[in-house]
């Protein structure tokens, strides 16, 4: 490499100079467990102290850092992660990510640090989970570290009304487009290898929504497309701080679900031919448990789907095909009292043809295309 070009890629670091200077201290890790948080004040302290408990317990033997990437919080996330203690060993990295706000923007400092340090496996869990164990960072990094894997996807049990993006479009969508079935596509918790890692950081994609909630779709998507060894990990039960379907997930559908409509363009190569979906292997055997339900306002949800449906009929018809639109209307209730369905051919069939109007449509601004499908998702995920 010549040396102008040496100097580029190091005025374009997006890390602060403090944390360049840290790494250089450090020199080189085995393993790294990113922690991405925004206001994560009262769960994250957990959070650390169990993964350096995994660390300690399961890779003892290897060179471990923690990295909290943070979006500037106001709160004390950033001193409450100071403040945790953990063993000597292990070195701790406390940063605020530069770049637009999002998940995915903390991912990238998360796997530019993996690059500096060249790790071999960089683990990834979200600030706000109540159920992680220290076994959960076994469950993760031993595919990447023992058995050669280039990402690893997490597989637990959650409350129907939990994930319902996922249950209701990245897991089936995935499935079905590029034939393997991974459970948890957007869960949250990952395990790349310190290749993935590289090569995600390089990427020059960190302008759009997959610098958002649109990371984990973005992830996976990848590791399908372009060939890594993929499993799942079997790690019991996933409790956070959860959001209510019909009120908190507005922007963060619009982000996943965009982005999984954009990779659908482009690596349509890879899902034309594709016939059957099979279920990618699950490391570890967590017993089937059934985690605590909590309160969703399904009258909200639906309420959500009428409104929707009414504001947005004109630009409805201009997506769905003609049948799939009469079995929509079919769907607007006679009396509030009534059963509510929504049959899942029909969902189906109206997600397609949203991805369609999404990426071919001349006249329709993909913001109204996310907005009527999340209309539908409301009455989807209420029925
Ligand atoms: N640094 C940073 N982290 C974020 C941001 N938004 C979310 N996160 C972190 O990303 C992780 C996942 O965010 P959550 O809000 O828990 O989203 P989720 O659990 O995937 O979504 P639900 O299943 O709908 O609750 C958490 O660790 C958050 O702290 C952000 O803007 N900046
Ligand atoms: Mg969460």
């Amino acid at each position: 490499m010549k040396k102008s070009e040496t100097s580029m890629t190091k005025s374009k670091s997006i890390l602060h100079q403090q944390v360049i200077d840290q790494i250089a201290g450090i020199g080189q890790a085995d393993i790294l467990v990113g922690i991405p948080s925004f206001r994560n004040e009262t769960t994250i302290v957990n959070v650390v102290k169990t993964v350096s408990e995994g660390l300690t317990k399961y890779f003892p033997k290897l060179k471990a850092v923690i990295v909290n990437s943070d979006g500037g919080s106001e709160d004390n996330t950033q001193q409450a992660v100071r403040r945790t203690p953990i063993p000597r060993e292990i070195d701790k990295i406390i940063t605020a990510y530069q770049g637009q706000s999002g998940k995915g923007s903390a991912f990238h400092t998360i796997f530019e640090i993996a690059d500096r340090l060249n790790v071999r496996v960089c683990i990834v869990v979200d600030s706000d989970l109540r159920s992680i164990t220290p076994e959960w960072v076994h469950l993760l990094g031993d595919p990447i570290y023992k058995h050669n894997y280039g990402f690893v996807t997490p597989h637990y049990f959650r409350y129907k009304y939990d994930g319902t993006i996922t249950n209701s479009i990245a897991y089936p969508l995935t499935s079905a487009l590029y034939g393997q079935v991974i459970r948890q596509p957007i869960g949250g918790d990952f395990a790349l290898s310190g290749s993935l890692a590289k090569i995600f950081a390089h990427q020059d994609i960190w302008q759009t929504d997959i610098a958002k909630f649109g990371i984990d779709i973005w992830m996976t998507t990848m590791a399908i497309c372009e060939g890594f060894r993929i499993c799942q990990s079997s790690m019991g039960i996933k409790l956070h701080d959860q959001k209510d379907p019909g009120s908190d997930i507005g922007p963060m559908f619009n982000e996943v679900i965009g982005t999984a409509f954009e990779l659908m363009k482009k690596y349509e190569i890879n899902w034309h031919e594709v016939k059957n979906s099979n279920t990618v292997e699950i490391f570890g055997d967590s017993a089937p448990c059934e985690p605590e339900p909590f309160a969703v306002n399904l009258g909200g949800l639906l309420d959500s789907f009428h409104e929707g449906l009414d504001n947005n009929w004109e630009v409805l018809s201009q997506i769905l095909a003609p049948e799939t639109l009469a079995e929509i209307a079919k769907l607007k209730p006679v009396n509030k009292e009534d059963v509510f369905e929504f049959p899942v051919d029909i969902w189906a069939r109206a997600v397609y043809d949203h991805a369609v109007a999404f990426n071919l449509s001349q006249n329709l601004e993909k913001t109204q295309v996310l907005g009527t499908l999340q209309a539908l998702f409301f009455g989807r995920t209420a029925a």
